[in-house]
């Protein structure tokens, strides 16, 4: 994750201050690309604590269609909890248009599905990818997230949009584009769900592992993430972990939190800070 890390750092010393949508104010650069081998390990963050337990969760409630944090809450996880609804609700984000991106006639298309159809029967394909940015359901900038719900629109545009899936020598690799990347808050939570993603995929398409990649647009770090930013710098970065996985489920939507195992993560303690609605 020394990447990670550089990209902090050329952010600190390099980036451009606006101010932004939420108000708080961030430093930023456009177009980085950071790499990680899946191969020398498991790409978790080891200079502060990151919940594995919300990476994993969130993403089995991606892949489940789910667009509600009610699941989410019950299993642990806060991370959604400032844009839903009080019923819970976020509107048509990523989960419903992973899962069923709706169609003109009134069905949906799954396109998780699609990319494992292609994963197994044509992985030279160029065409393995799956999209959330439905335009369609894009919120209204004028209303509130909660308000956007209420009218049928997601309470968020997304920031993961596109997911592309490369397969050469039975070796599954992944990119992710992320239009908008709260460098320390969210991407070390994009990269380790990007990586578990790709485990996932890989062991229901009988793929080995390479590479996963992040493709960014506005990477930015926020005003009040400054200090935090400056401790987590400060601290050297130990050896990546390894992910295992203790059982080969049906299908991509029957995997549970149990399924998955992190030895040697033997991270730095946590550093709070505040996120950005
Ligand atoms: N909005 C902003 N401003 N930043 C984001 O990273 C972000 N996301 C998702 C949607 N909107 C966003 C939400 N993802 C945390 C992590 C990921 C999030 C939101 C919040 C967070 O607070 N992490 C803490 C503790 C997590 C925990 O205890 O589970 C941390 O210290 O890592 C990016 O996709």
């Amino acid at each position: 994750m020394r990447a990670y890390l550089e990209l902090l750092r050329d952010i600190r010393d390099h980036g451009v201050d606006r101010g932004d949508r939420t108000g708080t104010g961030t430093r930023s650069v456009f177009g980085r690309q950071l790499r990680f081998d899946l191969r020398e390990g498991f790409p978790l963050l080891t200079t502060k604590k990151i919940h594995f337990k919300s990476v994993v969760n969130e993403l089995i409630w991606f892949l489940s269609g789910d667009t509600n944090t009610r699941w989410l809450k019950e299993n642990g996880v806060s991370i959604w909890d400032e844009w839903a609804t009080e019923d819970g609700d976020l509107g048509p984000l990523y989960g419903a248009q992973w899962h069923a991106w709706p169609t003109r006639d009134g069905g949906s298309i799954n396109q998780i599905d699609y990319v494992l159809d292609c994963l197994r029967n044509r992985p030279e394909s160029r065409r393995i990818l799956f999209h959330a940015w439905n335009v369609e359901y894009l919120p209204d900038e004028s209303m509130t997230p909660q308000d956007n719900v209420a009218a049928g629109r997601m309470a968020l545009p997304p920031c993961h949009l596109l997911y592309q899936f490369y397969v050469a020598n039975g070796a599954l690799s992944a990119q992710l584009y992320i239009r908008s990347s709260d460098v320390f808050l969210g991407l070390p939570f994009n990269i380790a769900s990007l990586a578990l993603l790709t485990h996932m995929l890989a062991q229901q398409a009988d793929l080995s592992v390479a590479e996963v990649i992040v493709s960014l647009g506005d990477a930015h770090i926020y005003s009040n993430h400054q200090r935090q930013v400056e401790t987590q710098l400060a601290r050297e970065p130990g050896s990546a972990p390894t992910l295992a996985i203790g059982r080969r489920p049906d299908t991509i939507y029957d995997y549970r939190f149990e399924d998955f195992s992190l030895h040697d993560y033997d991270p730095q303690p946590p550093i709070p800070a505040p996120v950005a609605v």
